[in-house]
């Protein structure tokens, strides 16, 4: 070995920390204190912990994501129906704050406003003598699931590492000691629950069980049981009434285990003992590195289809949470990276089949009360979690989202009988673990009815990225369901005549001409989802061959929608009448559901539209919440105005701010307070910013901006099936391109630069791409007031390619 070889492996056997790359790895030279903000999130999409890395008294704070207070239970108001005339003919009137004054009455629910999700509680590890140390060091390694923490005593390094295992169903810590015989501890419970019962059992496992509370008049039915069990190597396990001793070890694994009773939303009858006793015993018989190999290649089958680089600088080196306090200055696009990815992390780590959807928190919530419930709110919240899941690479991971819509398609009819006398199902702006489906907190923010339909698109959105057919048939009868609900409850407008939602709303906002009321008729975030629940029961129904007098009710209906109206200051009109305020920062920007995720709004089918769009998120401003910032990066990439996308990330990357938004140390969006929708939406943004697949043609590089010139990125999915397998682009051109074809059917490719195929000839496109998976249902011409100055739009320029496709091959492209 060369001399300079020698000490670099010296340097790198001497300081394992700064080894290694790093570029995926949220790091820290400090603990986090008493701050949950601070600590680091593992999961398994059942189980969460929260890993704070603090020396003396380590802290894993244990969430299971069934652990919810109540039980099943229903929360309808029955009145609703007798008062449903009246306040219709209110709201015609003008009467809106009248309106909302009786549907507080008679529609907003009396019973439960939704159930809790709740934390298990902790395991505290006590380190006598460990108060002084040296050397800090801790990470989330996001490329393997695993946590680590890493410090000096006396002399004597120790290593912590925890995991959530995704194939054996427990939290998992290993801790060592570079030195024989120096690893003691004590591990005990702490939990917010009331009476729970904490002891040991006779094979030494320290065990916790409660029960989730009773809440808003429904009894808490939750059981859970933990199990905490350690395996020591060398010195000895010995316990007392509430807790465990490790002496003199050479290095202890931690096993623990968590199950609650819960079944189903209709059904809680497990056994929370033996299922976490179950979990317990299996994992137990098996090592540290047994668990862990099969740990990281279950996480990895995910987290590995998607690779990004956006470059690298030496804003790097430094750790996190110096990174956030610079970034909007500094130029770090690794921690853009790093973000983005994370998103992904925690998608995988709140969200697997079979489990529950991500909450308002993901899985991770320390708070018997959380803000929101850490429920699901659906009137954007919960959908944005899963605005990831298809096109970065997650399908799989959709699955709990849109069981969720199956199973609110029936709690949701009942409410939709009993509350409107309509057929099919609906849900208004708040669901939980128990899928109640009435209107909650007040009628300003409850009384919307659109959370059935605008849900129910995940399931078309799933096919439209799949092509799973047999999936299509499957849930044909909820798009059915949904579009039925919005035949029965739409109505003609006295003045316009067109068919209007009423009551409707645009989620929490209020116009001052509605003397600060939500409630309106035909709203248009209502019309454009009703747009989207008839078109894709329209799509389905011709896919199926199925109900064809049925879709032409639905078109009939669709075309008596109202239709976009652009206002007297070039904006897209909130409401149908023309009362926007220019100065209104409002967070909810509702009626851009139609420019994302809807498709209802582009640059090339409706440029009128799209400027209005633009108009509209100039006068709403950039700072706001995390969630509202995090949708708005999706807004600016449609718009494709990369600059602005970017700036709405420095935004968000920020640490959090008085006026709104920003990211806490361990990187979880703040609202504040935490809530996740803004890490996700913000990897759904980023992801636009790159590919696009909602206007007719994979559209890559769409919102590029300046700082990011060159870059490569790898398993994006477009809908129809194709997989960006591979794209680089340098000086903001594409350079090299694969795409694979899992279904076949044209490419219509819109792309920055003429491209070149390999081993063929590239057409430039003609006519409608054929590919039915681009289909672009042509919507009402809008209504433009008089008023209204007309903003051009520049775009840069593109280039557009059809190729025909073949199911299952690669096509390589690059520069010509
Ligand atoms: C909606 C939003 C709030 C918050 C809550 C969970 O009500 O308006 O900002 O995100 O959901």
């Amino acid at each position: 070995m060369k001399l300079s070889a020698f000490f670099i492996f010296l340097l790198i056997i001497a300081c394992p920390a700064f080894s290694q790359d790093k570029s995926l790895k949220l790091w820290y030279n400090t603990p986090s204190g008493k701050t949950w903000e601070n600590a680091l999130p593992v999961g398994n999409g059942r189980l969460g912990g929260m890993v704070y890395g603090n020396v003396a008294e380590e802290r894993i704070q244990l969430n299971e994501g069934t652990l919810w207070s109540g039980g099943p239970n229903r929360n309808d108001n029955p009145a609703a129906l007798a008062a449903l005339p009246e306040i219709r003919k209110l709201i015609f009137d003008g009467k809106q704050k009248e309106a909302e004054k009786l549907a507080n009455q008679a529609i907003i629910t009396k019973k439960s406003h939704g159930q809790m999700f709740q934390p298990a509680g902790e395991l505290r590890l006590h380190f006598a003598g460990q108060d002084e140390y040296q050397d800090y060091y801790r990470e989330l390694d996001i490329e393997r699931a695993v946590a680590k923490t890493t410090y000096k005593v006396d002399g004597v390094s120790f290593t912590r590492e925890v995991l959530a295992s995704f194939p054996d169903q427990v939290l998992v810590v290993r801790l060592t000691a570079d030195k024989p015989g120096k690893l003691n501890f004590s591990a005990s419970y702490s939990t917010l629950h009331k009476q729970p019962e904490i002891k040991v059992t006779p094979a030494k496992e320290l065990t916790l069980a409660g029960r989730a509370a009773d809440h808003e008049g429904v009894t808490g039915v939750v059981r859970f049981k933990t199990f905490t069990r350690i395996k020591n190597e060398g010195g000895s396990v010995a316990a007392n009434d509430t807790s465990l001793l490790v002496r003199d070890a050479n290095a202890a694994t931690i096993y623990i285990s968590l199950a609650t009773n819960f079944t189903n939303y209709h059904e809680v009858s497990g056994d929370e003992n033996a299922r976490a006793d179950g979990y317990l015993k299996k994992a137990y018989s098996k090592s540290w590195d047994t668990l862990l190999k099969p740990h990281v290649a279950a996480y990895q089958k995910y987290f590995n289809r998607v690779k990004l680089d956006l470059g690298n600088s030496e804003a790097a080196k430094m750790p996190i949470d110096e990174r956030l306090k610079n970034f909007k200055t500094a130029n770090d696009p690794a921690l853009v990276t790093l973000y983005y990815q994370y998103g992904r992390y925690l998608l995988i780590s709140s969200s697997q089949p079979g489990g529950q959807p991500a909450n308002l928190q993901g899985i991770w919530n320390n708070k018997m009360m959380p803000p929101w419930d850490s429920k699901y709110t659906i009137n954007i919240n919960a959908q944005m979690n899963y605005w990831p899941a298809e096109k970065t690479n997650l399908s799989e991971l959709h699955e709990p989202f849109l069981r969720m819509v199956s199973e609110l398609s029936k709690t949701g009819r009942e409410t939709a009988r009993v509350m409107y006398g309509a057929r099919g199902w609906m849900a208004h702006h708040n669901t939980d673990i128990w899928r109640a489906t009435g209107a909650i907190d007040g009628a300003f923010w409850g009384m919307w009815i659109a959370g059935g339909g605008w849900t129910s698109q995940h399931l078309w959105e799933h096919y439209l990225y799949t092509g799973d057919k047999n999936f299509l048939a499957k849930i044909y009868p909820i798009l059915k369901g949904s579009a039925m609900f919005y035949t029965d409850y739409l109505i003609e407008h006295p003045k316009y005549h067109w068919l209007v939602t009423n009551p409707g709303s645009s989620p929490e906002n209020a116009p001052a001409a509605h003397e600060g009321s939500s409630l309106d008729a035909g709203t248009t975030m209502d019309n454009q989802i009703a747009f989207d629940v008839f078109t894709s029961a329209i799509r389905a129904a011709e896919i199926l061959k199925k109900d064809a007098a049925f879709v032409d009710t639905l078109r009939q209906k669709r075309s008596q929608l109202p239709p976009m109206h652009v206002g007297q200051y070039g904006q897209l009109q909130e409401w149908l009448d023309d009362v926007d305020d220019p100065k209104d920062d409002h967070r909810h920007v509702s009626h851009l559901y139609g420019l994302f995720p809807a498709s209802q709004i582009s640059a090339y089918r409706n440029p009128e539209l799209f400027s209005a769009a633009r108009t509209t998120l100039n006068h709403r401003g950039d700072v706001s919440t995390g969630w509202s910032m995090g949708w708005k990066v999706n807004w600016w990439a449609r718009l494709q105005d990369g600059n602005h996308a970017y700036k709405l990330i420095q935004d968000q990357l920020s640490p959090p701010s008085n006026r709104g938004g920003g990211t806490y140390n361990n990187l979880f969006d703040a609202h504040p307070p935490f809530q996740i929708d803004g890490n996700f939406g913000c990897t759904s943004g980023i992801t636009e910013m790159l590919m696009q697949s909602a206007d007719g043609a994979v559209h890559l590089l769409p919102a590029l901006p300046d700082v990011w010139k060159d870059g490569s990125i790898t398993g994006l999915l477009a809908r129809g099936g194709f997989e960006i397998v591979n794209m680089q682009w340098s000086g903001a051109k594409l350079t090299k391109l694969e795409i694979r074809s899992k279904l076949g059917g044209n490419l219509r490719l819109r792309v920055p630069n003429a491209l070149k195929l390999a081993g063929g000839t590239l057409k430039n496109a003609s006519g409608e791409n054929t590919n039915a998976f681009y289909q672009t249902d042509q919507i009402a011409t809008p209504v433009v007031s008089p008023k209204a100055s007309k903003e051009p739009i520049t775009l840069k320029e593109t280039l557009l390619y059809d190729l025909p496709t073949q199911a299952g091959k690669v096509y390589a492209f690059s520069a010509q």
